[in-house]
């Protein structure tokens, strides 16, 4: 390809609107480009690394089995009513209405697409395991998109759905995909934690993991044991815990205590003093629309994936000041969980406390000598918070650390959750009609390529992996004509009857600037024709390194089908 001839718009100057490295770096490399928020435009150069890592996901999926098709993205609201999460997805979800008047949602995924086009033509059990998978565009209308492709409105994702007739089916087919996975996150060049995750609203019955790359912008926190191999998502890990001996003192009963204008824990806590320990926060959620009450110690937060699951809740928010105002009858922090009606789960470090203080559901009034199980109720403890770094491994007891990480693949078994509730079932062998147990398998495919040149960058710019580079080589001659040119364009002929895909920069620039852009989008070779073409010698650089070597063509060519072949 000659690069005077391609749509490849560099940036000198930092776009304002990016606050992460690679969101800088693939505007300015010419990658993407902003339509709205959350919504890009491929340019030539993005388009190339995209198909490379949709590429090497079919080589995969093909691998592990699974079959190509592509599904639409206007999907009837009756699916979505008949599944019952219409109604539980808010804004979040994008309906339209066609001519007629008829209700559409924008997929922001498929399961109720594949589950009845599988029902619709599946019967018999003989027809089973089947998985089928896209790669095709999402619509999510995130609050706050942002970091460029790594949270977009409309993104591309490879998305998978597996039908067995048992749980072992299940269990085989889960494990095919995992094992595809981790080839697709070497296969990108990924550093990368395969994490127990939370099944969140897809609720699924069985095991789930996320594939979370590592990155200090990464969105989630990956637990992971310095001792043992046990990683998980913030969302799902769990803490080394065991109940402490039931305390045997009397506590004198509840009294309330005025607490004027004390409106926040640290305020509480400051006026309790090292009581800060006895402390229980009770916060206010809306569970798919319902109130529940959550009561976690003053020195935790809690865990939201942890309670939605426990709800079994699709969405799960924080209550806001005016609804916490009306389900406890005082504004937000004086609740407590003495004589709330509302669902009250209780994390288990928090039932063990022998007493505690707590919000006295009055304005300027908190209670003490709170006890767990006398003065509220402790059937639904259970495990609420989220996981401290100086938390002991719960395998191991060994110490945890946290990791940022992005999210780029998610794989589900979901069980009969979809199967069951649209009447996807299969006649078994004894002639018997049963739920298909399913699995679902998510990647991110543009939400990669952010994660990519987040792993993979220096301050001259990206430094693709040679897999997923949009080029092979970048040939550049100093010169338009005489020896560089004429040596440069048998080097480009040569290199590309050998399959290299080769970016030719016949430009009329400085060298100066064609090694700035060459260094800004990263090709994994660049190659310079100066003034030793006389000599037939050619300077052969890897991006990745910083050494130059002088080569004669052929020397050059053998080190890039080397390179190419590995
Ligand atoms: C919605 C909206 C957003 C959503 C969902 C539904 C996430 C939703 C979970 C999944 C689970 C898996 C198949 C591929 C892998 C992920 N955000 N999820 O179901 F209506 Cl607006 O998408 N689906």
């Amino acid at each position: 390809m000659k690069q005077s001839t391609l749509f490849l718009p560099t940036l000198r100057e930092v776009p304002a609107e990016a606050e992460t490295a690679s969101h800088r770096l693939m505007l300015r490399a010419g990658l993407i480009r902003p339509l709205a928020a959350g919504i890009y435009s491929y340019l030539p150069l993005g388009r190339k690394v995209l198909r490379k890592v949709e590429e090497l996901i079919r080589r995969e999926m093909e691998e592990a089995g699974a079959q190509e098709v592509l599904l639409p993205a206007m999907q009837p609201a009756e699916l979505w009513r008949e599944s019952g999460r219409y109604a539980v997805y808010g804004p979040e979800l994008i309906r339209l209405t066609d001519r007629h008047g008829r209700e559409f949602a924008l997929g922001p995924t498929h399961e109720e697409v594949i589950t009845t086009l599988v029902r619709d033509e599946i019967g018999s059990y003989r027809r089973l395991p089947l998985t089928l998978y896209q790669i095709q565009t999402k619509f999510r209308d995130e609050r706050r998109p942002r970091f460029g492709l790594l949270r977009g409105r409309e993104f591309l994702m490879k998305d998978a759905y597996s039908f067995d007739t048992d749980e072992a089916g299940l269990d085989l087919t889960y494990w095919r995909m995992e094992e595809a996975y981790h080839r697709i996150m070497k296969g990108c060049g990924l550093r990368y934690r395969a994490v127990e995750a939370d099944s969140g609203s897809i609720g699924g019955e069985g095991g789930t993991h996320e594939f979370m790359a590592l990155a200090a912008i990464g969105e989630d926190t990956v637990i992971s044991c310095t001792a043992c191999d046990y990683a998980a998502n913030l969302e799902k890990a769990e803490a080394a815990w065991t109940a402490p001996e039931a305390p045997v003192r009397e506590v004198p009963a509840a009294e309330r205590w005025h607490t004027p204008g004390v409106r926040t824990i640290a305020e509480l806590t400051e006026r309790l003093g090292d009581e800060a320990n006895h402390l229980l926060k009770t916060l206010i959620y809306l569970a798919d629309g319902q109130p529940a009450a959550v009561v976690v110690r003053g020195i935790h937060e809690v865990n939201e994936a942890k309670v939605r699951a426990a709800l079994g809740a699709e969405v799960l928010e924080l209550a806001d000041a005016e609804t916490t105002q009306r389900v406890t009858g005082a504004p937000v922090g004086f609740a407590g969980p003495v004589g709330l009606q509302v669902p009250l789960l209780v994390d288990r470090e928090a039932a063990a406390l022998a007493e505690g203080i707590t919000g006295a559901n009055e304005a300027d009034w908190h209670l003490r000598h709170v006890v767990p199980g006398r003065d509220f109720t402790l059937e639904r403890a259970g495990d609420y918070r989220n996981v401290r770094e100086d938390d002991a491994c719960p395998r191991c007891g060994g110490a945890l650390e946290g990791h940022r990480g992005i999210e780029v693949g998610h794989v589900f078994k979901l069980g009969t959750k979809y199967s069951a509730k649209l009447g996807a079932v299969f006649t078994d062998e004894t002639g018997e009609e049963r739920p298909m147990i399913m699995g679902c398998y998510g990647i991110g495919v543009s939400r990669i390529l952010s994660a990519v040149v987040e792993q993979h960058h220096d301050e001259q710019g990206i430094v693709w992996p040679q897999g997923l580079a949009p080029f092979d080589v970048h040939l550049i001659p100093l010169a338009q004509e005489g020896a560089s040119a004429e040596l440069a364009s048998r080097l480009y002929a040569g290199l590309r009857s050998k399959g290299a895909d080769v970016l030719l920069d016949d430009r009329a620039e400085r060298p100066g600037v064609k090694f700035k852009d060459a260094d800004l989008i990263g090709l994994p070779v660049r190659i310079v024709i100066g003034r030793d073409a006389a000599e037939g010698l050619v300077e052969y650089k890897e991006r990745c390194s910083k050494d130059a070597v002088k080569l004669t063509v052929e020397e050059a060519m053998e080190r890039v089908l080397a390179l190419l072949a590995q």
